[in-house]
């Protein structure tokens, strides 16, 4: 059964699903800087569990305002003065939540601007690739505020930069931006006009793929990386198994048999 995006509860994101099964989710919090608070938290729960169900063929993952998203909702946070098993069940959510992206299977394409930090970090690295503007930077500022990392940093953003960067942000409250962003590993692509674009672009590019490639692309690679590589040569070769016989391929293995198909170039 195929879920109707349109139907579930969302309120803090935008949903826009074009014809091609490119969906624009747009953080729309803009007056807070798209801090996540509980309630986002859970709207993005809801959105990636049906992503996957739902025909959409990749995410173009977008921001209103200014900021793509200032992390954890420090207004709310305290005022909850939660307790640590409540703060910790709110970040179980929100592992929950970027699981959900990161092991969905379905291409999800981050186009970021001006700040992208903390829990707002965490986010991004969900995302399979993010395209960052010139006005866009990094930053992990919960060592400034007496706080750590709970949506996932200590995976993800070590995974994108190496345990010693990501220290470093955090003591230091280090701000990457621009080119050395990209050398980092926090962007793949940077652009001079709008990430928003670009992302689209790639999105559109991406859903042109089989979607049983797409998935074993955005879930199994994950997947893999978390087990030995004893098991993940096994489990790799059982994913090809299936992916690389599916039906849905023989139209294009016959199109670069018979030479119609396009060829690997270089882009210069
Ligand atoms: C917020 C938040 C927020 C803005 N929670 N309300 N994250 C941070 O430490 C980043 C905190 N935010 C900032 O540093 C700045 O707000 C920004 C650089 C993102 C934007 O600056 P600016 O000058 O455009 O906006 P502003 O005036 O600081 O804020 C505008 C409003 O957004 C204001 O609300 P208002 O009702 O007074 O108008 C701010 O309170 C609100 N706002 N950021 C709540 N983060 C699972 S653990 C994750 C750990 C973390 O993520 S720690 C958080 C790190």
């Amino acid at each position: 059964m195929t879920i109707d995006l349109h139907a579930l509860s969302i309120k803090n994101l935008a949903l826009d699903l074009h014809d091609d099964g490119v969906l624009v989710a747009t953080l729309n919090r803009p007056a807070k800087r798209n801090a996540l608070n509980a309630e986002t938290v859970e709207e993005l729960v809801t959105l990636f569990s049906a992503v996957p169900r739902a025909g959409v063929r990749a995410v173009v993952l977008a921001a209103e305002g200014d900021h793509f998203c200032a992390g954890l909702d420090l207004v709310e946070h305290h005022r909850e003065d939660r307790s640590p098993a409540e703060f910790m069940h709110l970040c179980l959510r929100w592992h929950e939540a970027f699981n959900k992206m990161e092991y969905g299977g379905v291409p999800i394409i981050a186009a970021l601007k001006g700040a992208v930090v903390g829990g707002g970090l965490e986010l991004a690295s969900s995302a399979h690739i993010r395209v960052a503007d010139a006005r866009t930077y990094f930053a992990l500022p919960e060592g400034q505020r007496g706080l750590f990392t709970g949506g996932g940093a200590t995976i993800r953003v070590a995974g994108l930069v190496g345990k010693a960067r990501m220290i470093d942000m955090m003591l230091t409250g280090r701000v990457y931006q621009g080119q050395e962003a990209v050398d980092v590993g926090l962007a793949q692509h940077l652009v001079e006009g709008s990430s928003f674009d670009r992302a689209l672009d790639l999105a559109r590019r991406a859903a042109q793929n089989l979607p049983l490639t797409n998935f074993a692309i955005c879930s199994a690679i994950s997947h893999l990386g978390n087990m030995s590589a004893l098991d993940a040569s096994y489990a790799e070769a059982v994913v090809a198994g299936v992916v690389n016989t599916q039906p849905a391929a023989r139209e294009r293995l016959d199109a670069f048999a018979k030479g119609t198909a396009a060829r690997v170039r270089p882009t210069q």
